[in-house]
């Protein structure tokens, strides 16, 4: 017999966790757990503040109706459902059928919102390819500029991702490309969104020979993924796309293209993270995937990340808030 039950969660969050406008003190969310009678399996439903188009309690009626009609085997269509909903759910799903292996890949690209010296730390202690993600576009570009000269000058074997969440304008981006010395700029694996624009970044990229990549722009109504110079990788994040099943037909489209798809974080708790670092080992094995986030937390949920010493919360010690 088929069973289900909703948990609702609250993690503190490390106090510098910064989202677009808002301080974000606290993660919410939710975690579905399906059973079929002899299985049982989870997944996270939680949108993100200032990135998710739906709030909590929108995903948390689509998650009640979603979780009826699985209980009474009437035929679902995940992606009707807003994103975090058809991600979560379908995670379960999966984990229920037993499909998604269980080996992940937890290398991460270490993350650098802050301070420089942190990742310097973080990278002499990192093995095999030396890859970081720098966050650009906060400061001046002159700034940004700066800086990645200084790792790359420093770290030889060192290539960056850096994501400037199409916070420049094209006078902007064009002062950060002419500071980058032209000898360092194949070491610059990927730029996220350097424009305000999708057309404006191609441009950029046309005129620099710095690669890009779609974040963003992967969410955007009509989005397909095609061929375009200069573009190198979509960044696909599930919790603000959709099922497991729409993800990977975008994985796949990608590397049909010959594009690479980096799963990433929307600062999921450590239950879903762990998922979507065995989604990136299943599905994207050749590419460090964008998770390198369980440190914006001050506890983790339920499975815990590899070597992290957070404390970690139990799912039995969270509100049920539904059950059939
Ligand atoms: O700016 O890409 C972003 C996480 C949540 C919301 C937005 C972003 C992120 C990340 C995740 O940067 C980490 C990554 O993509 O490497
Ligand atoms: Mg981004």
């Amino acid at each position: 017999m088929k069973t289900a039950k909703i948990y609702q969660y609250q993690l503190p969050m490390d106090s510098g966790v910064i989202l677009r406008e808002q301080r974000l003190q606290q993660r919410d969310g939710l975690v579905i757990e399906l059973s079929d009678g002899i299985h049982t399996a989870r997944g996270e439903v939680a949108p993100l503040p200032e990135f998710s188009q739906e709030t909590l309690e929108q995903a948390r009626e689509d998650l009640i109706s979603l979780t009826q009609s699985w209980l009474n085997n009437e035929e679902l269509d995940l992606d009707s459902n807003c994103p975090s909903v058809a991600f979560g759910f379908s995670m379960a799903l999966l984990e229920l059928e037993k499909q998604l292996p269980q080996e992940g890949n937890y290398q991460a690209a270490p993350l650098c919102s802050g301070d420089p010296d942190d990742l310097v730390v973080k990278l002499n202690e990192m093995s095999g390819k030396k890859i970081a993600k720098i966050k650009v576009g906060l400061y001046e570009p002159i700034r940004d500029g700066m800086v990645v000269n200084m790792f790359l000058e420093l770290i030889s074997d060192l290539s960056l991702r850096l994501d400037a969440n199409r916070g420049w304008t094209t006078k902007k981006a064009e002062q950060f490309a002419n500071y980058v010395h032209p000898q360092f700029r194949s070491r610059i694996e990927f730029l996220e969104e350097p424009c305000t624009t999708p057309e404006e970044s191609l441009a950029f990229s046309k005129a620099t020979n710095i690669a890009i990549a779609w974040d963003e722009t992967v969410r955007d109504d009509g989005f397909t993924v095609e061929t375009q110079e200069g573009v190198t990788a979509i960044v696909i994040k599930p919790t603000l796309v959709g099922s497991v099943e729409k993800c990977i037909s975008l994985i796949e489209q990608a590397h049909q293209l010959g594009m690479q798809a980096v799963i990433s974080s929307s600062i999921e708790s450590s239950l879903a993270l762990t998922q979507l670092a065995r989604l990136a080992a299943w599905k994207t094995p050749e590419t460090i995937p964008g998770l390198d986030t369980i440190d914006l937390f001050k506890m983790q949920l339920d499975t815990s990340w590899p070597n992290c010493d957070l404390p970690v919360a139990q799912l039995a010690d969270l509100e049920v808030i539904w059950e059939n």
